[in-house]
Formats: C-alpha cells, structure tokens, sequence
C-alpha cells in the first residue's frame, strides 16, 4: 500500500527490530506531521484537541459526525500495520470515495489519537481516555516515561496547554458514529480465506505494576543467605502468570525493569507488569489475584516488599450491534470476530455507536516486526471502510 510505504523507515528500531514511534518522540511527530500533510493536501482541515488527538475534517465539524481513524504510535519494537493501516486506509478511503464522486452529506473526519499502546506514558488509549473522561488529567499529566519526563512536560513541548489537557465534550458529542479499521491480531482470517472482518467485542484487559523493593549489595561478596534480592520474587511472579492463564486467560510479563540493572549487582528494586486478558472480567480478576497472592508469597519468602498498582483497566466492549448490522449490509457476509486487543474504538464505544473492520494478517502476529498484511488484503479493507464510510456518511 504506497501511503503505508510512506512510512517505512519512520521510527525504525534497530535494536528491537520493527518500530518504535512513542507519542511526542522524532519518529510520532514526524508521523504527525506526515497525516496533517497528507490530510491537507486532500483538502481536510486538519485541527489537534486539548489531548493531542488529531482530527482532519471532509466538511465543517458538525454535529453527528461520521468519524473514522487510528493511531500511529508503536509499542517498542512494534510492527509496520498496527495503527498506521487504520490511518492510511481512511485516508485512501476518501481518496475512493472523492473518485466516485461522492460527497458526504454530514461531517465526516480522520482522527489520529495519541499514545494508544500507551508505550512511553505507560496507560493505553491515553489520547481517547483523556478526550471521554474515562482518566482524570491530573493523572494523566503526572504519569512518567522511562526517562522520568511526565506526560504534561512532553505535551507543553509538543506544543498542548497542559492546563486543558481533559474531558471533551464537545468533541465526543459531535461524533455520530466512529468506525476503526485495524489489522487482525491473531490468525482467524487465515483459515477462513476471508481479508476483511467485522468486530464484535473486545476482552476485559488490564496492566498492573508490581514493584519488589529489597536490599542492592555486590554480587560477588553478599552471602546468599543473607540476600533479599527482588529479582527472585519478580522471576516468581513470571512464572506464576503463566500459571495463572489458564481456560481461555491471558497473563503476560513482557516487561521487567531491575535498578540498578548491573551485571555484578544484585538489585535493589525490579518493576514487573503484568498483562491480563481474558473473554470475562471475573476471569481476567481472577487470574491477576492469583499473580498478586503468588507475588506477595514470594516476595515475603525473600525478604522483600512489594507494591501492586493497577495501571488501567478496560471491561468487556461489544461494538454497536445496529452499526455491525449496516456494515453486513453494506459488506455482506464477512465473518464477525471477538478480539484480545485494546483499540481506542473499545473507549468511544462507550460514547458514541463504534464499529470495527479488521484487515486480514496471515502471520497472525502482532506487536512485533512479522506482522503483515498483504497489499491486496489492504486494498480490500480500504474498499470495505470506504463502501462503509458512504453508508454511514451518504
Ligand atoms: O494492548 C493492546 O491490546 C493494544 O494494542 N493497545
Ligand atoms: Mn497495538
Ligand atoms: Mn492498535
């Protein structure tokens, strides 16, 4: 898809492989700056919120809205499509629909929302969750990355009034529907020999952080015995989310920081994440309780304090069955497909009526460098938001 080859090379990781484009860094901006281009050229007025979405609009912005978008920031090391194929297929999707000849009878844009894998400020769908309420900006603003910049100091650079930084109701009520065209995450299209699918609910999920505290010492003069080193209570705690996944349930340490961090160091503090999924919340709780419960057993048996704080939690979403039912309508029978991952269509859907169309992956990988989506498999999602798009906008 030549717009997507646009961007190859943006943000390329060459330690991880694939990219990492984190809100607010080079790679995003420049991303951003590549959308509000583009969005221009086609004549769509582009505007950034208060929150540091984008919105390019086909017409003036108006009430009952038809909205359609993505992202285009990266988890570390992410791959080429997540994100970035929702964006490029709304625009090529206009470019579709304007060669038709069609012009939209209500309002109709492209949103761009920021931080959606919430890879730099740690909470995913920040951008959508600032613009509905569903996190409160005092904070959102206070949440660090890595380097300990907060999320207010990277916005005020970026150019955003961290004091406006918030709920946006207005925005939120001018949207009538919003569709997010999206890459499969998973390999159910595959088998099924389909390119396009219809979403229809997305797993309760949440991340928590859970930070051992023990005592830093050198590794080559600290008695075993008299160590209480964080790092066995974290590697307990990778082991016990897999444990924990069980029936259907997800449980994933991706992420596991020690400080210092130096080979002939035992750490004083290791920060661990887990990620938990699973088709109900009573599930997804469950399994986190018994990771919470397996690292507090391992932490006391060490010598070791530990802190659990739940970073986000996002409860089952089912997109708007009367929008699912025009997109058939329009698409005919495409397969309808449940998801494990979190899109910022899971956080307007409790707004505003949201669909979601998905792309075929045949690697069936995500968040890393093999996920994949074939050209004409692209084409054929661009056909569908567009054919969508003039449903919902015509
Ligand atoms: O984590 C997710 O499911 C999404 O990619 N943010
Ligand atoms: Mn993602
Ligand atoms: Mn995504």
């Amino acid at each position: 898809m030549s717009l997507l080859r646009d961007l190859e090379g943006v943000g390329a990781d060459r330690f991880r492989g694939g990219y990492s484009r984190h809100v607010f860094t080079d790679p995003e901006l420049q991303l951003r700056a590549w959308f509000t281009e583009q969005a221009q050229r086609r004549g769509l007025d582009v505007e950034q919120d208060r929150n540091g979405n984008l919105w390019a609009w086909w017409g003036t912005p108006g009430p009952d809205a038809v909205v359609t978008g993505s992202h285009l920031d990266s988890v570390p090391g992410g791959g080429a499509f997540d994100g970035p194929l929702g964006v490029v297929s709304a625009l090529a999707a206009v470019d579709e629909l304007r060669a038709t000849g069609f012009r939209p009878r209500r309002p109709l844009a492209v949103v761009v929302f920021a931080e959606e894998e919430g890879g730099r400020f740690g909470v995913a769908c920040l951008g959508s969750r600032l613009l509905t309420g569903a996190i409160a900006p005092e904070r959102a603003l206070k949440l660090t990355d890595p380097d300990g910049v907060t999320f207010g100091e990277a916005a005020a650079r970026a150019g955003l009034e961290p004091e406006r930084i918030g709920p946006d109701p207005d925005a939120v009520s001018r949207i009538g529907a919003f569709v997010e065209l999206h890459v499969e995450q998973g390999k159910a299209l595959e088998p099924l020999g389909r390119p396009v699918a219809i979403g229809s609910t997305i797993d309760p999920h949440g991340r928590w952080r859970l930070t051992f505290v023990g005592r830093g010492d050198h590794a080559g003069t600290a008695a075993m015995a008299d160590r209480r080193d964080p790092m066995l209570p974290a590697a307990r705690t990778v082991l016990a989310a897999r444990s924990a996944a069980k029936a259907g349930t997800r449980a994933t340490v991706g992420r596991l920081i020690p400080v210092p961090g130096g080979t002939n160091v035992v750490a004083s503090r290791v920060d661990v994440w887990l990620d938990a999924r699973s088709a109900s919340e009573p599930g997804t709780r469950e399994a986190v309780d018994e990771v919470i419960a397996a690292a507090q057993q391992a932490a006391a048996d060490e010598g070791c304090e530990v802190e659990v704080r739940e970073e986000s939690f996002s409860g089952e979403v089912a997109f708007d069955p009367g929008l699912r039912d025009r997109f058939r309508g329009v698409l005919g029978d495409v397969p309808v497909l449940p998801t494990g991952a979190g899109h910022d269509a899971g956080v307007l859907a409790a707004h505003v009526p949201t669909g979601m169309l998905y792309v075929r992956n045949p690697t069936g990988v995500s968040h890393a460098p093999e996920e994949f989506a074939t050209d004409e498999d692209c084409a054929a999602g661009v056909r569908a938001l567009a054919a969508v798009l003039e449903e919902l906008a015509g």
